[in-house]
């Protein structure tokens, strides 16, 4: 890698800035021309296809890239060399080298660190401050932390003596599981993929990544990283297009595929789970969630305020933990709504590459859409505008970008559709409650499950109610504060299994128990 300042879109709107961005895939040969191609990465090459998309800056509705659509031929050369890989020099690789080259990785993906950070940028649209605090430092952690991990992971070992008087020593041994599958969304595209491909290898698998086709780039530029840290080839593979009837299906569906690991909408998980039955491959799922806020009167208001603001809002409302239902208790709720709403209005809307931008435009047309159809559905459902509610004017080519206002609503009922369903905007229902106990009922009134936050001075009500809530993952007083050994999932629509620490490297290897007679 290396390069020159480059063909992603947000250079153009931002000429202050130098984004370096990689020659490879984005150059021709002569390294001059921009040719804004991203490829499928097949054993260690840049494969092209007859089939193309575009990558669509959100922030402005330009065209980043075109995309080679993987077919179904490619998608199996992805999985057979990857079969291959699993035979051949990586096979080789013990734990001790296992954990030097994810540490490589995590060397190479902050060496590159601002090419990482545009091309996230250009492909979310998400504030460049973000990327650079959250997304690409993530990734480098997701490599050290399992490199950390697989290197102190212990096995399983028993004495055992049977009634009738035999002795015996079990202890598991932990082996790849083989090709994996990974499946991984829009909203943090480098974050959620590494999160999978990082323990995976960890393990001694070898993967076909497929990112979501809003954001194809940064999982092709990790294949340079990949290369640059020395992985073999074959053991990292990236197939570019859609979910049915494209490389998401044809990946899941591949026989000799054997897990699939995918975050991303629970009605796809159900697609998924169906497609990879045939098979009977292990799938590990992180989906979707309406997630609640629980504030009590008794909270730090002002460092409620500040988190309460962070879950509704941060990426755009676009992550999967953030909080769409806030309750708060009846006696501070008109000064929370108040507190809240000046700090929704204070968020500045812009362009992505400015430093001083809070929040970007959501990832597509399509989805600007849906959130608009739900901030008119709220209107109908009868609930009263605490702020925004629509599309923001700017009066430049972000117009042609996919924003929408940040926006509070309170006075729906808690059977309203706005109440149940995923959004996944920067919106929330704000709603007061009187008692705890009608707080944690409201609360787990959900099929998803998968985060929820309290906050309270009170510690003992802290630990009471976060053992009431029926989701993943609990906050107090904070919300995706996360240590990446901690048991990361849902429950009910919000995903089967566990992702994180050991959890992570149980999915991503199958023990085999080994039994000797003593
Ligand atoms: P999505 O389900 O539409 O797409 C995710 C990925 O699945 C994409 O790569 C897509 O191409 C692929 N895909 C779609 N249909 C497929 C099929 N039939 N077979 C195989 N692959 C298929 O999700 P999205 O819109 O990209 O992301 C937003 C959703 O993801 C939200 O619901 C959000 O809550 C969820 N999410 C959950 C978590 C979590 O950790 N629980 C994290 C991030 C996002
Ligand atoms: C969803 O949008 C965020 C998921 C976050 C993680 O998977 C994580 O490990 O922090």
């Amino acid at each position: 890698m290396g390069g020159r300042v480059g063909a992603l879109s947000g250079r153009e709107k931002n000429p202050g800035r130098s984004l370096i961005v990689p020659a490879n895939h984005w150059y021709d040969a002569a390294g001059l021309t921009p040719v804004k191609l991203i490829q499928n990465y097949i054993n260690g090459k840049f494969v092209s296809a007859k089939s193309r998309f575009s990558d669509i800056n959100p922030a402005d509705g330009s065209v980043i890239a075109e995309v080679t659509e993987a077919d179904k031929n490619n998608v199996d050369d992805a999985v057979q060399v990857a079969r291959g890989a699993l035979r051949g020099e990586w096979s080789r690789f013990g734990v001790r080298e296992r954990a030097a080259l994810l540490h490589r990785v995590a060397d190479t993906i902050e060496k590159h660190f601002d090419c990482f950070v545009a091309a996230e940028v250009a492909d979310t649209g998400k504030p460049v401050s973000l990327a650079a605090k959250l997304d690409v430092p993530r990734a480098a952690a997701n490599f050290r932390v399992f490199a950390d991990l697989i290197k102190t992971a212990g096995i399983e070992s028993f004495h055992t003596e049977t009634p009738d008087g035999k002795n015996a020593l079990n202890y598991a041994l932990r082996k790849p599981l083989g090709v994996v599958g990974i499946i991984t969304p829009w909203n943090l595209p480098l974050l959620l993929l590494t999160w999978k491909v990082a323990p995976a290898l960890a393990c001694g698998n070898a993967v076909v990544a497929k990112p979501s086709e809003e954001t194809p780039a940064t999982a092709t530029l990790l294949a340079e990283s990949m290369k640059e840290a020395g992985l073999p080839d074959g053991v990292y593979n990236v197939v570019h297009g859609f979910g049915p009837n494209s490389a998401g299906e044809f990946l899941t569906r591949h026989p000799d595929v054997n897990a699939v690991t995918f975050t991303g909408e629970s009605a796809t998980g159900a697609e998924i789970m169906k497609t990879a039955a045939a098979s009977v491959k292990p799938v590990s799922f992180e989906l979707g969630g309406k997630n609640a806020a629980i504030v009590f009167e008794d909270c730090d208001f002002e460092e409620t305020v500040r988190g309460i603001k962070d879950a509704v809002f941060l990426n755009t409302g676009q992550v999967c933990l953030c909080a769409e239902r806030v309750y708060v208790q009846a006696k501070i709720f008109d000064r929370f709504v108040h507190a809240l709403k000046q700090m929704a209005e204070g968020l500045r809307l812009g362009a992505p590459m400015e430093n001083a931008t809070d929040l970007g435009p959501l990832i597509s047309s399509q989805h600007r859409e849906k959130v608009l159809s739900y901030y008119q559905l709220a209107r109908d459902e009868g609930a009263t505008t605490v702020t925004g509610g629509s599309v923001p004017q700017f009066g430049n080519s972000l117009d042609k970008g996919f924003y929408v206002q940040p926006t509070i609503y309170t006075g729906l009922a808690e059977t309203a559709r706005c109440v149940k369903e995923e959004i996944f905007g920067p919106v929330c229902h704000v709603a007061p409650f009187d008692s705890e106990e009608e707080a944690v009922s409201k609360a787990n009134d959900t099929k998803y499950g998968l985060a929820a936050s309290i906050w309270t001075s009170d510690l003992k009500r802290g630990h009471r109610v976060a053992r009431q809530m029926n989701v993943g993952i609990t906050w107090v007083n904070c919300w995706f504060l996360r240590d990446l050994r901690t048991p990361f999932g849902g429950v009910g629509f919000s995903g089967i299994g566990r992702e994180g620490g050991m959890h992570s490297l149980n999915f991503y290897s199958e023990l085999n128990n080994v039994c000797i007679r003593l």
